[in-house]
């Protein structure tokens, strides 16, 4: 009688246990914290590699602790929707732009216009400081969403499927640049002189080739990674937006996190910003190189005249209503 009812509690507890394992995922049934990631970016540009950098830097700071999950090229979710998502609580790491903050903190567009950022150190320093502190406080109540490091995207230039002169901004007059589909990145495409064509990133490579679009603006790093200089044949050297995307981690799981996890994802971030951004910045000063051994033409236009028409664009737009009074002086100043 005793051994078989001892016999019956050990299958109820084994069927329990199994049950558990079919209800939840296997970093669930082992008690890890769940980190998913979605990212537009491609498997060779740096901002994907460095969330390898991300997971490896966590897994040897807090063994078995954590199980990231990397989805790459907005496999997860599309472009631009992964701040909705976190603040859903449907994913829990993203890599968002000033773009997409911007939509919902209106300051922020500061970070939209172009020829504001003078160069990656001036980012470093802005974000880094007491403005990205203020804004990132803003960006936590607002978005649901916790900013922890700043990745240089980098500089980006005007890449354009046939050879034109383009000297200032009259000289882009037609031209379909792509752009990201929201009205900020549309407004700065259009700033350029441009007619800004919206298209999400991983639809580019095609509109290139089949000519729906005549161009395309990103960082050199990016036009390499995703191979757009396959499908073009020229790059501008306008220089118009010195891009960063943050690291972010959704209020819902940086707030389940104990204060000795929370420190080690943010030095997990900082580590995956660190290596982004010197790898960036060094393949930066060698693509030109690259980009004419393949064919296309470099060209550098009159920067002054763009960066003249753009900053008047922007100075003169609503835009330039909702940036705090003395912001943009406070940015010119961080040196
Ligand atoms: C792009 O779509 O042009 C862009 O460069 C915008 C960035 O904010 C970022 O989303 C990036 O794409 C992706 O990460 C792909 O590199």
């Amino acid at each position: 009688m005793k051994t078989s009812l001892l016999r019956r509690t050990l299958l109820a507890s084994a069927s329990a246990v199994l049950l558990m394992g079919t209800l939840l995922s296997p970093a669930q049934a082992q008690n890890k914290v769940v980190l998913r990631v979605s990212t537009p970016a491609v498997p060779d540009d740096w901002h994907a590699k460095m969330w390898t950098v991300f997971k490896d830097n966590l897994e040897k700071s807090a063994p078995g602790e954590f199980d990231v999950q990397i989805n790459l090229n907005a496999s997860l979710f599309k472009q631009g929707t992964e701040p909705a998502a976190m603040a859903r609580g449907n994913l829990e790491l993203s890599s968002i732009s000033a773009f997409d903050i911007a939509k919902l903190v209106p300051e922020f567009s500061l970070f939209t216009a172009g020829y504001v950022i003078r160069d990656p150190e001036h980012q470093q320093k802005v974000f880094n400081g007491p403005i990205g502190a203020e804004l990132f406080k803003t960006v936590s109540e607002k978005m649901d969403v916790t900013p922890l490091s700043t990745v240089y995207l980098g500089t980006r230039q005007v890449n354009l499927r046939e050879v034109r002169n383009v000297k200032t901004p009259t000289d882009l007059k037609g031209v379909k640049l792509r752009m990201p589909g929201t009205k900020e990145w549309l407004f700065l495409g259009e700033a350029l002189g441009a007619t800004a064509t919206p298209l999400a990133f991983g639809e580019v490579y095609l509109g290139l080739k089949t000519g729906t679009i005549d161009g395309q603006d990103n960082p050199l790093p990016s036009v390499r990674a995703a191979k757009f200089y396959e499908v073009t044949k020229q790059i501008v050297l306008t220089s118009h937006l010195v891009d960063g995307i943050f690291i972010a981690v959704s209020n819902k799981a940086w707030g389940a996190m104990n204060a000795a996890q929370k420190q080690k994802v943010t030095a997990a971030a900082q580590a995956a910003s660190t290596y982004n951004n010197d790898n960036r910045l060094k393949e930066e000063g060698q693509l030109v190189e690259f980009f004419k051994q393949q064919g296309l033409q470099v060209t550098t236009p009159d920067v002054d005249a763009f960066r003249k028409s753009v900053q008047t664009t922007y100075q003169n737009s609503d835009y330039a209503k909702v940036w705090p009074k003395g912001l943009l002086e406070r940015v010119n100043q961080t040196q």
